[in-house]
C-alpha cells in the first residue's frame, strides 16, 4: 500500500521524498486534490503537524513532518538501500551534506529569494548579505565537486538527492546562468543529477531562471499580477509588503534591465562562405556505405578554412567518469544544450574506453575563425573542455578529424563506448 505525502505537485520539499522513494523502490503518492493554504489549514492536518507547513507523511504508525526526515524515513524503508552509503564515516558524511544543503544552501538562498519573490520583507542589505552567505557556501559546494561527481561515494546517495532538490528551487526561481557560471562543478553536478531519470520522472524538465525575480518595490504596476501567476501554489502566502529600498546588488540588478531587442548574430554578418554547413550535414547523414571515400572526402573537398574553424574537444574531469551512463548523460546534456548553435556547428563526441573512467573527446566545426563567443557565453559545459585549434597544415591532426568524425575504432588505441553527433 503506498504511503501518502501531503505536499502540491510542485513542492520542492517534497520532491525530496518522492525521488527517494524511486531509488529505494517505495510507493509514496501525492494526497489528492492538495491544496496549499487550504488543505494544510484543516483540523485534520494541524493534528498531523501543528504547525500547518508542508510536506507530512502519513505511515500507518502515524504521520511525520519536516522534508528531510520524511525522506530519511521513506529511504529506510529498504534497509538494502545505498543511499545511506556503505560504511560508517559514508552515512557520516551524508548526513553532513544533509546538513549542509539545509543550512547553508536553502536558508542562504531563502534569504536572497524569499522577499524578491514577495515571502518576506525587502531590505537590501540583508539581501547583500544573504547573497555573500549563499556565494560562500556555493564555494564551498564547488570546491568537493570540482573532484567529486557525487556528494559521498560513487554513486547517488540521499545527500545528492536533498542537495539537488535545494538547488532546484535556487536554478529554476532565480540563480541565472550569469550567476551560475561563477560555480561550473556545482552547474555540471545539478545538471547532472537533474537528468538522472529517477529525478527527471518526479522534477519533469529543469528549465534555468532566465532572470532574477525583481523585488516588490521594483516592480511595474502591471508585474505583481504576473508574478502571481507564477507563483507555485506550494509557497507561503505573501506578507504584507512594507516600504522597500532601491537594491545595491549589482550582481542581481544585472538582471533586472529590461530585455533589448536581440541583435543579429555576428556569425550571419561574416562574409558568405563556400562551404555550405547542411550540405555537409545532409552528406554526413545520407552517407551508409564508403564513408571514408564519400563523406570524409566530401567534407574535405567542401571544407572552407577561411569561413569555418575546426577544434578538438578534452573533457577536463575524465576522472569523475566513473559510471557508463552518468558519462552518456553527460555528454547528451552537452549536446541538448549546444541547440542554440545548429545554425553554426556540427561536432562529434566520442566516449572512449572500454572501462572507467571513460574520456570524453570531441571535434567541432564553427562558423568563423574562432569559438563564436555566444556559445563560450551560453553553454555552460564549453569551459568543462580544453580546447585546441585543428591545425589543418598537420597531416596528424587532418587524420584525426576524419576518425572521430567516422567514429573509427579502436580510435587512439581505445574502443568506443558511443559516439554522438550533433547536426
Ligand atoms: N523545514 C520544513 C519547511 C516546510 C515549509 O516551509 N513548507 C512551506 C511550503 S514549501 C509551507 O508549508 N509553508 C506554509 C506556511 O508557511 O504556512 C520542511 O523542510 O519540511
Amino acid at each position: 500500500m503506498a504511503l501518502i505525502l501531503h505536499a502540491g505537485k510542485q513542492n520542492k520539499n517534497g520532491y525530496k521524498a518522492l525521488i527517494a522513494a524511486e531509488y529505494v523502490g517505495v510507493k509514496v503518492e501525492l494526497a489528492e486534490n492538495f491544496e496549499m493554504g487550504v488543505s494544510n489549514k484543516t483540523p485534520e492536518f494541524l493534528k498531523m503537524n501543528p504547525i500547518g507547513k508542508v510536506p507530512v507523511l502519513e505511515t500507518p504508525e502515524g504521520p511525520i513532518f519536516e522534508s528531510n526526515t520524511i525522506a530519511r524515513y521513506v529511504t529506510r524503508l529498504n534497509a538494502d538501500s545505498s543511499l545511506f552509503g556503505s560504511s560508517l564515516i559514508e552515512y557520516g558524511h551524508i548526513e553532513q551534506w544533509i546538513d549542509f544543503a539545509a543550512t547553508e544552501i536553502d536558508a542562504n538562498l531563502a534569504r536572497w529569494l524569499y522577499p524578491r519573490l514577495g515571502y518576506g520583507v525587502f531590505l537590501p542589505p540583508a539581501e547583500e548579505a544573504g547573497i555573500a552567505a549563499f556565494k560562500r557556501s556555493l564555494g564551498a559546494l564547488n570546491t568537493h565537486l570540482a573532484s567529486n561527481t557525487y556528494l559521498v561515494g560513487h554513486a547517488v546517495t540521499l545527500a545528492d538527492i536533498i542537495m539537488t532538490c535545494n538547488l532546484y528551487f535556487g536554478f529554476s526561481r532565480g540563480m541565472t546562468k550569469s550567476f551560475t557560471s561563477e560555480f561550473p562543478h556545482v552547474e555540471r553536478y545539478f545538471w547532472t543529477m537533474v537528468n538522472q531519470p529517477k529525478f527527471s520522472k518526479i522534477l519533469g524538465e529543469v528549465k534555468q531562471a532566465d532572470v532574477v525575480p525583481s523585488p516588490p518595490s521594483a516592480k511595474k504596476p502591471s508585474q505583481p499580477k504576473e508574478a502571481a501567476k507564477g507563483k507555485p501554489k506550494d509557497e507561503p502566502k505573501k506578507e504584507t509588503k512594507k516600504e522597500a529600498v532601491k537594491p545595491k546588488v549589482e550582481a542581481v540588478e544585472e538582471e533586472e534591465e529590461a530585455p533589448k531587442p536581440k541583435p543579429k548574430n555576428p556569425l550571419d554578418l561574416l562574409p558568405p562562405s563556400k562551404m555550405v554547413l547542411d550540405d555537409w550535414k545532409r552528406l554526413y547523414s545520407n552517407t551508409k556505405t564508403n564513408f571514408r571515400e564519400v563523406a570524409i572526402k566530401g567534407f574535405w573537398d567542401m571544407y572552407d578554412p577561411e569561413g569555418y574553424s575546426l577544434w578538438f574537444c578534452d573533457y577536463k574531469y575524465n576522472d569523475e567518469n566513473t559510471v557508463s551512463f552518468v558519462t552518456l548523460n553527460k555528454v547528451g546534456g552537452f549536446l541538448q544544450r549546444m541547440d542554440l548553435a545548429r545554425k553554426y556547428a556540427f561536432g562529434k563526441m566520442l566516449v572512449i574506453g572500454s572501462e572507467a573512467p571513460y574520456k570524453v573527446k570531441g571535434l567541432w566545426l564553427f562558423r568563423g575563425p574562432e569559438i563564436p563567443q555566444f556559445i563560450m557565453d551560453e553553454c555552460y559545459d564549453m569551459e568543462l573542455y580544453d580546447w585546441t585549434k585543428v591545425d589543418i597544415s598537420d597531416e596528424a591532426q587532418k587524420e584525426r578529424v576524419s576518425q572521430m568524425i567516422e567514429d573509427a575504432e579502436p580510435f587512439e588505441g581505445e574502443g568506443l563506448l558511443d559516439a554522438k553527433c550533433f547536426k
